[in-house]
C-alpha cells in the first residue's frame, strides 16, 4: 500500500491552528490532516484533507495515522496553557510533555520508515522565561534564548523541558548507537510571545487579558483586566506568529544555529493596550480588578524578548507593530466578525 505524503497538525482547531490551516490549505505542496480532541468548525475541515478527532496520547490513533500517511512535517500545537495547567498541572505534565514526547518519536518513526527528516515545528512560550522580581524583570529588558530559564509555572517548565527534548532528537537521539539516529526528526522550534487574534478568542492562557479586552470592547461587553495597568509583555498579531512557524519550516537547515528561537513584534503596556482599544471602541467599559496569582505569573515573564538570532538565521520580520496590528488587522476583522 502507498502512504499518502501529507502534513500533521496537531491542537489544529486552536487559535493557531485557524490561521496555519488556511495558510497551509492555500499555499501549501502537501496535503493537511489534523488530529483535535474536538470536531474542526466546519469552515476548516473543508481545507484539510482529513481530520482525526482525538487525544495526542492514544497510542493507538497514532500508529491509524503512521499507517496511512507518510509524513513529511509535523506542528504540534496541541497543548493546555499556562492558567489552565496551574490548576491541573498533572494533566498538563500528560498533555504538553508526554504528548509532545510521543509525538517525536511518532516523528523519529515517520522519518525511519519513509528515509527523509520530518521538519517537527514547535511552540514554545514566553512561559519559559522566569524573571526573579519586578525589579529583575524591569533591568533584564530584552531577554535572549538561553537567559533566565527558571519558569515558575508547571506550562513554563513543560515548554522549556520539551523545547530540549526536541534538540535531544535533532542532535544527540541514542547517541550511543552504532548507526546514527539524531537528526532524524529536525526540531524547530519558536519561542513565542502573547498571540492575538482577531477570529479566535484564547481560553487558559495568562496573556489572555490583551485579546479579552479587544473581544469584550468589540462585542459591547464589559470587561475588567485582571492585570495592573504597568503590565508589559510581549505580544504578537496571530498572522505573524504563523508566518513565524511557516518561514522557520522553510529554512534552509544549514542556516539554523540553534534550536528555539524567540520572536518579538511589540511589547505594550496593559494601559496602553486599554487606550488602544477605547480609540476604536469609545463607548467600551474597561476597568481594572487585579487578581494577583495571575498577576505573579505575568510579573515572572519577560517585558521584552531579543529575537536577533530568528532575523539573523531565517529572516524572521513581523509585518505588524503595534500601531499596524490594531489598525491594519485586529479592529477591522474584529468588528466585521461582531458585525456579523
Ligand atoms: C499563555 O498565556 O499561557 C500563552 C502563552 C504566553 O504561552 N498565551
Amino acid at each position: 500500500m502507498i502512504r499518502k505524503p501529507v502534513v500533521l497538525i496537531t491542537g489544529a482547531g486552536g487559535e493557531i491552528g485557524h490561521g496555519l490551516i488556511s495558510r497551509l490549505a492555500t499555499g501549501g505542496d502537501r496535503a493537511v490532516i489534523t488530529l483535535d480532541v474536538n470536531r474542526l468548525e466546519p469552515t476548516l475541515a473543508r481545507l484539510v484533507q482529513r481530520e482525526f478527532v482525538g487525544s495526542i496520547l492514544d497510542q493507538a490513533l497514532l500508529e491509524r495515522i503512521m499507517s496511512e500517511y507518510e509524513i513529511d512535517a509535523v506542528y504540534h500545537l496541541a497543548a493546555l496553557l499556562s492558567t489552565r495547567a496551574e490548576f491541573t498541572p498533572l494533566t498538563a505534565h500528560q498533555v504538553n510533555v508526554e504528548g509532545t514526547l510521543g509525538l517525536l518519536e511518532f516523528a523519529q518513526r515517520e522519518a525511519e520508515s519513509h528515509g527523509r527528516p520530518v521538519v517537527f515545528l514547535y511552540p514554545s512560550s514566553i512561559a519559559a522565561y522566569g524573571l526573579p522580581s519586578l525589579d529583575g524583570k524591569r533591568r533584564a529588558g530584552r531577554v535572549a534564548e538561553d537567559a533566565h530559564n527558571t519558569p515558575t509555572t508547571m506550562y513554563g517548565c513543560n515548554k522549556l523541558y520539551c523545547e530540549q527534548l526536541g534538540r535531544y532528537y535533532a542532535r544527540f537521539y541514542k547517541q550511543l548507537s552504532a548507526t546514527p539516529q539524531a537528526g532524524r526528526v529536525d526540531f524547530r522550534c519558536v519561542r513565542f510571545p502573547g498571540l492575538i487574534s482577531a477570529v479566535t478568542v484564547p481560553s487558559g492562557g495568562t496573556s489572555d487579558y490583551a485579546p479579552e479586552m479587544i473581544h469584550a470592547a468589540a462585542k459591547g461587553e464589559a470587561y475588567a483586566c485582571f492585570v495592573r495597568p504597568d503590565t508589559r509583555i510581549p505580544f504578537m498579531a496571530m498572522p505573524d506568529g504563523v508566518e513565524a512557524l511557516l518561514r522557520l519550516a522553510a529554512a534552509p537547515r544549514e542556516r539554523l544555529t540553534r534550536t528555539a528561537y524567540n520572536v518579538a513584534a511589540f511589547n505594550p503596556s496593559a494601559d496602553e493596550i486599554r487606550a488602544e482599544v477605547l480609540r476604536a471602541f469609545p463607548e467600551a467599559t474597561l476597568t481594572w480588578k487585579t487578581d494577583e496569582k495571575r498577576q505573579g505569573i505575568v510579573d515572572s515573564w519577560p517585558e521584552d524578548v531579543d529575537d536577533s538570532a530568528a532575523r539573523r538565521d531565517w529572516g524572521f520580520a513581523p509585518a505588524f507593530d503595534f500601531a499596524r496590528a490594531f489598525h491594519e488587522y485586529l479592529i477591522p476583522t474584529i468588528r466585521e466578525r461582531y458585525a456579523r
